[in-house]
């Protein structure tokens, strides 16, 4: 195959930098990036949609590199305001960033769908490829823990993940359903990608989203899962810390293990090239290549190895 119609599946961060390498080696309408809407909240009155964010941000060009999430050449006037307020300062909202979330939030009270949304932030970004969340509806990942039900910005940035977790539920996830937009997607794609994005919370909803892991099985295309786990550690975030609390051994056999119902093939680092055997056992196709971006050159080295796999 030349030229594959991609859909890749992200969260925040991690995923979000391989969805900018493909973007550099696919035309415009062979790159859809669906993203996880469960880390969504509200917040000051506020809509905020972090995986979106990221991920639009990062295609635009306009991220902050060294942080991961938010704006490049940000200012945080309006937080040192906040904090005079005393008013809830926990999560950091940048001054531009929050032009993001004021005309979202604005737009859903108007009643525009969260597809229509982020599909006219993206157009006015001057991002080429689509960017989908996983439904329209509003789904919310609750971190079991032992410090209790916690919401998932309240355990990822206010307790910085120090929780033990035990489980997690997408609230609200029985009312979602696969869009229009991700329907067809889907129906023109000729291979899926599950970025390096944490399985339990940044993978695992957008795939519980009704109707979401038939319409993807239902394609017959290859299934490629990139390891978030190399040399025994996340690339980024709570990952590991979250499979040593669930009593998983915090390997890529894990990882492969989780999704054995869904994948076809598991990406490897080339560190972790001795689990190939084990993952393979499991019926997947092993790819071992260098998977750790830390260059926009890695991100499209990584995006080209898998495109021209395929
Ligand atoms: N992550 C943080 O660790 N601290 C923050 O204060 C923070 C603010 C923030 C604001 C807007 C936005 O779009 C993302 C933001 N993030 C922040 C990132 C976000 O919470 C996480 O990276 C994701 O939810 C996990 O994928």
């Amino acid at each position: 195959m030349s030229q594959p119609n991609v859909v890749a599946l992200s969260g925040g961060v991690g995923g979000a930098k391989l969805a900018l390498g493909l973007s550099h080696c696919l035309p415009d309408d062979a790159l859809t990036v669906v993203a996880n809407t469960a880390d969504d909240f509200e917040h000051l009155g506020l809509y905020i949609a972090p995986d979106l964010d990221t991920v639009m941000y990062t295609l635009a060009g306009l991220n902050n590199t060294a942080q991961g999430w938010g704006l490049a050449d940000e200012s945080w006037q309006c937080m040192a305001m906040l904090k005079r307020y005393q008013a809830e300062d926990w999560f950091q909202l940048g001054d531009r960033d929050i032009a993001t979330h004021l005309v979202r939030s604005r737009w859903r009270a108007e009643g525009m769908t969260l597809t229509a949304i982020t599909d006219t932030l993206r157009q006015r970004l001057a991002i080429k490829h689509p960017i989908l969340p996983m439904c329209d509806e509003k789904v919310s990942t609750v971190v079991q823990s032992d410090q209790g039900d916690l919401a998932f910005q309240h355990y990822f940035v206010r307790e910085q993940c120090r929780p033990a977790v035990s489980g997690f539920r997408f609230a609200g996830i029985e009312n979602s359903r696969v869009t229009a937009s991700v329907q067809k997607a889907v129906a023109g794609m000729d291979l899926l990608l599950v970025c390096p994005s944490n399985p339990f919370v940044s993978v695992a909803p957008i795939l519980a989203v009704n109707g979401m892991r038939e319409a993807l099985l239902a394609r017959n295309t290859p299934r490629v899962v990139v390891s978030p786990i190399v040399g025994g550690m996340a690339i980024k975030g709570p990952a590991a810390k979250m499979m040593q609390e669930l009593d998983m051994p915090v390997t890529p056999v894990a990882v492969a293990s989780h999704y054995r119902d869904f994948a076809t093939h598991f990406v490897l680092d080339s560190c972790d090239a001795e689990y190939s055997d084990a993952i393979a056992a499991m019926g997947m196709e092993v790819i071992v290549c260098p998977t750790v971006m830390r260059s926009l050159a890695d991100r499209k080295q990584l995006a080209r190895t898998l495109i021209d796999r395929f």
